[in-house]
């Protein structure tokens, strides 16, 4: 698509040069993330996990039941089919930038659940949540214009976005809740600022999945923009930034290169860096306080004995 090439190229002239993280999710990308998850270094998705675990109870009485569920970067939909039985949605909504993939997911999934009305989205939120007309004729086929709404973003992918943009996507997702009934929400995953001796190894594992995950990066953009990486000269780079609480995440060059496209060209010096992810770390207020400068009116936060991610429940 040509506006996926004049974005990733627009970013490879820029200086320093950068590549936005939505573009890791090819599927090789994907399969490494899912590696990731498995480390041991790696600890947002199962304490996560063992949050939605430990108080399905406490989260069930919030989530209104019946709801509308819109699931934020479903991929496989496995989280949000893991609450089912616990939060008993209405509908299922799923939305990702992968439309190929997800269609595979609610095939799956819709067998699994027959009665439950589901309608997967592609679409590509990462600047803007618009959701299409086609849903709100859909929500009326099935007389759900007026159900509750959950929205549903686990998995700490806010963290992807700088403060400021994380406020814009909070406030159209809370004008999304606002548009169905009484007691609608937003349920999301947070990771939280802790040590940085944890915080680093979770995005420079021993074993170098992390690594080949970021590297990877660049094979899907000499896909998408038909340029010339080589991955072999670039080098995975992974700190946590205090001052603005958030991992970044870098290639860097081993050696001076030209890297080509059709319609451009980008030279790095030796040690010139190509900026590939922020991951944000919030405090519990400092979400809490985001969350109602975006709207919202109430927020609930349940987290692991050692405060290393935050589930939080936003009411509309
Ligand atoms: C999917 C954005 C939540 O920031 O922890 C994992 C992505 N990058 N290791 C994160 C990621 C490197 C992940 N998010």
């Amino acid at each position: 698509m040509a506006a996926v090439r004049a974005e990733l190229a627009r970013g490879l002239i820029s200086s320093p040069a950068r590549l936005a993280p939505k573009y890791f999710y090819d599927a090789l990308g994907s399969r490494l993330f899912d590696a990731i998850t498995e480390l041991d270094e790696y600890y947002p998705t199962r304490t996560e996990a063992a949050i939605f675990q430990s108080h399905a109870q406490a989260i069930a009485q919030l989530v209104p039941a019946d709801a509308v569920w819109f699931d934020l970067g479903a991929g496989s939909c496995a989280k949000a089919a893991s609450l089912f039985d616990a939060m008993r949605p209405g509908a299922y909504v799923p939305i990702d930038i992968s439309v190929d993939y997800l269609r595979g997911s609610v095939i799956a999934l819709q067998e699994r659940h027959p009665s439950l009305p589901m309608l997967g989205l592609g679409l590509d939120f990462s600047s803007s949540l618009a959701l299409p007309e086609e849903v709100d004729r859909w929500l009326g086929d099935h007389q759900l214009r007026l159900a509750p709404r959950c929205v549903f973003y686990p998995g700490s992918s806010i963290g992807n976005f700088m403060p400021t943009d994380a406020l814009q996507l909070l406030s159209q997702v809370h004008g999304v809740c606002a548009g169905g009934a009484d007691g609608s929400g937003l349920l999301i995953g947070v990771d939280l600022v802790k040590d940085t001796a944890v915080l680093e190894p979770a995005y420079d594992d021993a074993l170098g999945v992390t690594a080949a995950f970021n590297r990877n990066l660049l094979r899907h953009v000499n896909r998408l923009l038909g340029s010339d990486f080589d991955p072999s000269k670039w080098r995975h780079l992974a700190f946590f930034d205090p001052h603005q609480s958030r991992i970044e995440m870098h290639l860097v060059a081993e050696e001076a290169q030209t890297v080509n496209w059709s319609g451009g060209v980008r030279h790095f010096a030796r040690d010139e860096r190509l900026h590939t992810e922020n991951s944000y770390k919030w405090t519990v207020a400092g979400f809490e306080a985001l969350l109602r400068e975006a709207g919202f009116r109430l927020t609930r936060c349940w987290s692991d004995p050692r405060d290393w991610f935050g589930v939080f429940w936003a009411q509309a």
